[in-house]
């Protein structure tokens, strides 16, 4: 590297990222239609050695099969495991396209929007032959308007070209290489994260129309008063389009909001820049589950935008939860009451549809939550759907929503860029959601590297700059003696695998490493300390008495262990929540470190318990009984014997 090469490389220059607009979930009203275009596409694969073939040879031109062979890929889902040969490993190019009507109704007086909930890892659509857009970073929604690329009372084709290649500057990050095979050279796809990296349409399709002046963005925050009696819902509408005739700029907004019963609580009209605050007397807050009696309370606000002369020109409905966020040097509260987390990493993934939104495996999901008393989880290690994140709002889930960054190294101006343009798109979607309660800016960073210092200063203002409610953090594995992340963060979470990475079997060796470890955490920046992952890899049905690694009965020993080092920590007071690694087993590359996967689940792929569940699930309802006064489960402890005895002398 030439001398002013390497004293750039140490400079990270603060560059405006582009703003994201629009991309409201996509909703009926009466104003409005929605379509989905979900279902069985057409698929090529590209040759891995020439992957701009298609473009060159312009197959968007044409249908896909005029140009390849086709077959059947079912959208959304992950492309890798449908197949029986080798797309699993794919590198590089594949295709897609489908055929639609778009109706005569729709030529008239309207706009028509192209939205897809994700692909992953960057995507190139055509509708038409014409190029529409073309978006970068897995696992946010990006859209486009297509209003004039369509044939009205015909026959359309969208083609999508989706691109996995993970390089040094792509977030994450990864590294491609040639390597010789049996036949010559190949191309392999390598990078250091722990989960297998599904590529394609990973989430639903959808064409929507609006009226030509729609409501385009709307901001919502929320207020309570002290006796939590009293809410306020605050908005802000954009618009986009012009007023219905030239010299009217005057639009206006009518806000109205419903409780669950349909009840209005609360309307009221905009000022000219399309803001206004709705008063709700009697409010019933947005709880976490077990923290209230009716968690996950949801109002639905109806945002009315209507021309100067009144006429009615776009109607949009989204659900609100009334809540205040707080934190401090080592509690965070919620409608000032201090929060406990009890939770989970998870993963987005599944046998044969990898990481395709699945809305049966969603509500499973939500109900093993449920069923061992979790109170949240961390959106490890990117974003996921919005609708779980829907879920999580109306089922009181508290969300760590976190960006797709992880074990990011290298830092270059290049990567800078995109980790802050995947935040502020995560930001953009996911603001008005109650159930997120904190941004998590990266997973398991490089914090010891050259430049994490002034780059994770860089991610960390942007973050707080778009959004000044909620505290930002990062799962952090790094030593605390050498991590230069930290001090620009608002709570610390640390990952740490005693008796598995470190001391391998030694469950003796666990509870005073926790609780020194988050102790000089909390000394050395003085902010509260989540255990963020914490887990031991299990094979369902392996039995070992005395524990051993890989067992059932290691992964519960395991779990006790640091269940002791949590409760000395949580008497300090600064210690606010626990996060088991993982929720359930996952799909990773392959390594002869992994079964078939990453085993650290609670539960199986499958998403059925394995031994540790049942302790965990002791343990959550627990805590959720001594810190907010919930009450067990009728199942939650298996009959042995008569206790009533026992029970009434102590
Ligand atoms: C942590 C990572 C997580 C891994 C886990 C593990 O944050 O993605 O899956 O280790 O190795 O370092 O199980």
């Amino acid at each position: 590297m030439g001398l002013w090469r390497f004293l750039k490389s140490l400079i990270l220059i603060n560059k405006e990222v582009p703003q994201s607009r629009g991309m409201l979930y996509p909703r009926e009203s009466e104003t409005r239609e929605v379509r989905s275009l979900d279902g069985i596409w057409n698929f090529v694969r590209s040759d891995q050695t020439n992957p701009t073939q298609g473009v060159r040879e312009e197959w968007y031109g044409k249908d896909l099969s005029r140009s390849r062979p086709t077959i059947p890929m079912p959208v959304p889902a992950s492309y890798n495991d449908i197949t029986t040969d080798n797309l699993r490993d794919h590198v590089g190019t594949v295709w897609y396209d489908r055929k639609f009507f778009a109706p005569r109704s729709w030529a008239v007086d309207q706009r028509v929007w192209l939205r897809f909930g994700s692909v992953h890892y960057e995507a190139y659509v055509w509708v038409n032959g014409q190029k529409v857009v073309k978006h970068e970073i897995g696992h946010l929604p990006f859209e486009a308007e297509v209003t004039h690329l369509l044939n009205y009372g015909a026959e359309n084709r969208i083609t999508v070209m989706c691109d996995n290649a993970l390089i040094q500057t792509t977030v994450p990050q990864g590294r491609i290489t040639e390597l010789p095979n049996d036949d010559g050279m190949t191309i392999v796809q390598s990078y250091t994260f722990d989960f297998f990296n599904y590529a394609g349409i990973h989430r639903s399709v959808h064409l929507y129309t609006t009226p030509k002046t729609f409501i385009e963005e709307v901001v919502i925050t929320t207020n309570l008063s002290k006796d939590n009696v009293g809410g306020e819902v605050i908005y802000s509408v954009k618009f986009n389009g012009s007023a219905v005739n030239e010299a009217d700029n005057s639009l206006y907004v009518r806000a109205q909001l419903y409780d669950r019963e349909g009840k209005l609580v609360a309307n009221g009209t905009s000022d000219e820049e399309l803001c206004g605050s709705l008063q709700v007397d009697n409010v019933n807050p947005w709880w976490p589950y077990l923290m209230h009696p009716e968690p996950g309370y949801l109002y639905q606000l109806e945002v009315k935008l209507h021309a100067s002369n009144d006429d009615l020109l776009d109607v949009y409905r989204l659900k609100v939860g009334v809540r205040t966020l707080s934190w401090s040097n080592a509690t965070f509260q919620i409608n000032g009451r201090p929060v406990y987390f009890r939770g989970f990493g998870r993963h987005e993934d599944a046998d044969v549809r990898g990481k395709g939104l699945d809305n049966a495996l969603m509500v499973r999901d939500f109900n093993l939550l449920k069923w061992i008393g979790a109170n949240a989880y961390r959106t490890s290690h990117y974003p996921y759907s919005e609708e779980s994140m829907q879920f999580a709002d109306e089922h009181g889930i508290m969300i760590v929503d976190e960006c797709p960054s992880v074990d990011a190294e290298n830092y270059n101006q290049e990567l800078l860029g995109k980790h802050k343009s995947s935040l502020e798109q995560l930001i953009h979607r996911d603001r008005n959601h109650p159930s997120v309660v904190m941004w998590s800016i990266a997973n398991e960073p490089r914090t010891r590297e050259m430049n994490a210092d002034s780059y994770f200063q860089l991610v960390a203002n942007l973050t707080r700059s778009l959004d000044k409610t909620r505290p930002i953090t990062a799962a952090i594995a790094t030593p605390w003696t050498d991590d230069k992340a930290g001090r620009f963060l608002d709570i610390i979470s640390f990952n740490r695998y005693n008796a598995w990475y470190s001391n391998t079997g030694r469950l003796d060796m666990v509870t005073k490493k926790v609780v020194e470890e988050a102790v000089a955490w909390n000394k050395h920046y003085n902010k509260p300390v989540i255990m963020a992952e914490y887990g031991a890899d299990t094979l369902e049905g392996l039995h070992l008495q005395p524990a051993y690694v890989w067992s059932e009965e290691f992964q519960t020993e395991v779990f006790a262990r640091h269940f002791k080092a949590f409760d000395i920590l949580r008497k300090k007071g600064w210690f606010i929540g626990e996060f088991v690694w993982n929720f359930a087993d996952f799909k990773t590359a392959q390594s002869y470190t992994r079964v078939g996967g990453n085993k650290k689940g609670v539960f199986t792929r499958a998403r059925q318990p394995k031994a540790s569940a049942h302790l965990l699930r002791k343990r959550y309802f627990a805590l959720a009984r001594e810190l907010d006064d919930s009450s067990f489960p009728e199942d939650l402890f298996t009959y042995i014997a008569d206790m009533g005895k026992v029970e009434e002398n102590t």
